[in-house]
């Protein structure tokens, strides 16, 4: 593949079939007991997201010489960890949402009680399929553990979970930019990153590959949410499938209320530039990572 042919939108699309297919694989069926939860964890799971973290974990394999379908089974897990943190979040004990990705959320559907439990179930198959002796066949047994650690440190309370807390933490509060930007890199970043470095740990990524693409899973975790803070203030109601304004409405700190709506938008360009310098040492495989790190800060849902 050269440059000028990469199409990244063509990229999206067939790598996302794949997550999709590999999904309805490994999420346990909805014929089988308890089938309302199955139907809930699959309910989420299949609610049109946008598989981004998924497709950085198959982007990063290849940057270094891996294949995407070599990662199918941690790039499922990294999305049912993610649906797991939407469906938890949207909780009325959180953020008391009705609507995500468009249609009502889990809650609203299957009741309070039963939304917990398809998060617990989708936490939980997640870190079993991480271990998954037959997804593993072909990984040695120190990179499975590895990268069993590695997810639950980003997702815990010293990853996402952690973000999360200091975010409820900090609402209704003045919060300085330090502050913001650790909430942000632990609250949306730390799954983004994790995401990168299990798809180049998995492919056999050394040293220095992993120092590369952590520097540019930190910058697009980070630009990530900035620009999900942007979509919040100037975002299309529609195309998000969420309500806008309702960051400044529940008192969250946002990069645009802090700094002004032009400087972020100048910082999210700026982590762009920074995620493109941090794959240098790639070549013409490492173009999907190069694209989507523009596309993370312009996406418009
Ligand atoms: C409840 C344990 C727990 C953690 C919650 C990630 C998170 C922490 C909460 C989600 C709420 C939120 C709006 C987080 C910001 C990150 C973000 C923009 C999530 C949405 O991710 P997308 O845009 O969603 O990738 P899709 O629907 O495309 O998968």
């Amino acid at each position: 593949m050269t440059v000028a042919e990469f199409e990244l939108q063509e990229y999206l699309k067939q790598r996302t079939a794949l997550v999709d297919a590999a999904l309805q694989t490994w999420l346990p069926s909805e014929a089988l007991l308890p089938e309302r939860l199955h139907e809930a964890m699959r309910y989420s799971v299949f609610a049109g997201g946008k598989r981004l973290r998924p497709v950085l974990m198959m982007a990063a394999a290849e940057a270094v010489g891996g294949r995407a379908e070599q990662v199918e089974h941690a790039a499922c897990a990294m999305e049912m960890l993610h649906t797991y943190s939407l469906i938890h979040d949207d909780l009325p004990a959180m953020d008391n949402d009705d609507y995500r990705r468009g249609r009502p959320t889990s809650h609203k559907i299957y009741g309070e009680a039963m939304a917990i439990l398809a998060g617990d179930a989708l936490l939980t198959e997640a870190f079993r399929l991480l271990a998954d002796t037959r997804a593993n066949a072909s990984v040695p047994a120190a990179t499975t553990a590895r990268v069993i650690e590695l997810v639950a440190r980003f997702a815990g309370s010293r990853g996402m979970v952690g973000g999360q807390v200091v975010d409820m933490e900090s609402e209704g509060k003045a919060i300085d930019l330090p502050t913001l930007e650790y909430i942000h890199t632990h609250k949306t970043g730390a799954l983004i990153l994790a995401s990168i470095q299990v798809g180049g740990l998995l492919a056999g990524a050394d040293d220095d590959d992993l120092r590369a693409l952590t520097r540019y899973g930190e910058a697009v975790g980070l630009a990530f949410q900035i620009a999900d803070d942007i979509l919040d203030v100037v975002g299309d109601q529609t195309a998000l499938g969420k309500q806008v304004g309702a960051d400044q409405a529940r008192g969250k700190a946002t990069y645009p209320a802090l700094i002004g709506l032009e400087q972020a938008r100048n910082r999210a360009d700026e982590l762009c530039q920074l995620a493109q310098d941090a794959l240098s040492r790639f070549g013409t495989d490492s173009e999907p990572l190069r694209q989507i790190a523009c596309y993370v800060v312009k996406r418009t849902s």
